[in-house]
């Protein structure tokens, strides 16, 4: 189901006010607005939806979930990958609550993706939970599945602003969690997007 689009916020007026004020703006990455997973629909984009509440930030900048790249070795630890290390409320498991999308395993699934801002790219990779994996807990490198099912390398060109993958779904039973990560080329960063899925 495809994201609506609506326009981008105003963050570009925030951060020159704060420049106009002294301040200095630190950033590791040059780049202001980003992208997300919207098939299957993200953890961020249901907050952004409005689907799922309490989300902090994330429900405004569902695209800003952005951590250092070169996982799982680097990037956002245990406990915070949903959140790419800073937006704590969708590492929350709520209890193994979070609105899934529904998909059958072993079946021809797209995997799309909404960016705001089309990175010079290195690659996308996707990683599913492993047999028996908790719901109610943090996602942890320990619960994912070593190898991602799906990946694809972009050798640093920069995407279309929809960008699509297809792929077989792999064969798993009940509730689970996805974890697609964009590695960006240019910067030191990647995007990671959590999405609850359902599979019959
Ligand atoms: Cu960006």
């Amino acid at each position: 189901m495809p994201a609506k689009l609506r326009p981008p916020r105003k963050r570009t007026l925030v951060l020159a006010a704060v420049a106009s004020a002294g301040l200095t703006v630190a950033t590791a990455t040059p780049a202001l607005s980003h992208g997300y997973t919207n098939a299957p629909i993200s953890r961020a984009l249901f907050c952004k939806q409005g689907v799922a509440k309490n989300c902090g930030g994330a429900q405004h900048e569902p695209q800003s979930i952005e951590g250092p790249k070169g996982f799982p070795e680097r990037g956002p630890r245990d406990g915070t990958i949903c959140g790419g290390g800073g937006f704590a409320p969708l590492d929350d498991p709520r209890g193994g609550q979070w609105p899934a999308n529904k998909l059958t395993a072993g079946q021809s699934f797209t995997f799309r993706w909404t960016l705001t801002a089309a990175h010079a790219t290195t690659s996308w990779r996707y990683f599913i939970t492993k047999d028996g994996w908790d719901p109610t807990q943090k996602l942890t490198r320990a619960a994912l599945e070593p190898q991602p099912f799906l990946q694809i390398n972009d050798g640093g060109k920069r995407p279309p602003n929809n960008v699509s993958h297809q792929a077989t779904l792999p064969n798993k039973q009940g509730r689970h969690l996805i974890l697609a990560v964009w590695d960006i080329h240019d910067t030191g960063n990647a995007f990671y997007q959590c999405s609850d899925v359902e599979f019959s």
